[in-house]
């Protein structure tokens, strides 16, 4: 099932749940290289989300600001390579929802307990933005929201449930989201919570 959250966004439900066995393997494996963590925001505040990333390149925050780096700076080892399982989920999501040959090169992966939140912003470190950003929701329900170009613009709550894939090219790539805090909840895979795969081009 497709559903068009506007011309350069569109959810694939389900898309990711024939392959869910090799992705949790996946995520345990590369989090045993590079553990889940509480980042630091610019401003000092920890982070509700826990993250880690695989790919050449990881996304990271802490008092010095966002960025990609290609080491782990809690290792100063790279982050692990990114699985094929993982390269492939991207690159056919990207096709179907009309994006081909997306070579992700970075992979962050978002752990969220419940009552872990991302409050409303704008994806901007990369430094291409004609690459599409692929989006893998596993675990327990989350109520996503998906704003418009303006931090004022009042954004829609769509609920992204596990296995759900969404792709955001374009014009999408650059609006403004979050993501609710998380209500409790059981998943007969991942327990008590939430991780989402976000796919990028970012070296
Ligand atoms: C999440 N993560 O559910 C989301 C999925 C992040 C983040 O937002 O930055 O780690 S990615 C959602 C996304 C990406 C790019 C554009 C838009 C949404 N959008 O235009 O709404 O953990
Ligand atoms: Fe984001």
């Amino acid at each position: 099932w497709r559903d068009e959250l506007c011309p350069d966004a569109v959810v694939l439900r389900h898309f990711a749940v024939a392959e869910q066995t090799a992705i949790l393997a996946a995520i345990r494996d590369i989090s045993d290289a590079a553990p889940f963590r509480h980042m630091l925001t610019p401003g000092g505040y920890s982070m509700s989300v826990a993250m880690t990333n695989c790919g050449a390149h990881g996304w990271v925050t802490d008092r010095l600001g966002y960025r990609y780096a290609t080491l782990d700076p809690q290792s100063g080892k790279p982050w692990p390579p990114m699985p094929a399982v993982f390269r492939a989920l991207a690159r056919d999501a990207a096709a179907s929802a009309g994006f081909e040959d997306f070579e992700p090169d970075a992979c962050l992966i978002n752990r969220y307990a419940p009552g872990a939140r991302l409050s409303l912003h704008q994806d901007k470190n990369e430094r291409d933005f004609a690459a599409p950003i692929v989006s893998v929701s596993l675990g327990i329900p989350a109520v996503f929201l998906f704003g418009g170009l303006q931090r004022r613009d009042k954004p829609l709550r769509v609920p992204l449930t596990h296995g759900d894939v969404v792709v955001w090219g374009g014009a999408a790539r650059l609006r403004y989201h979050g993501v609710l805090p998380l209500k409790e909840g059981v998943h007969p895979l991942l327990g008590g919570q939430r991780i989402n795969l976000t796919f990028r081009k970012a070296g």
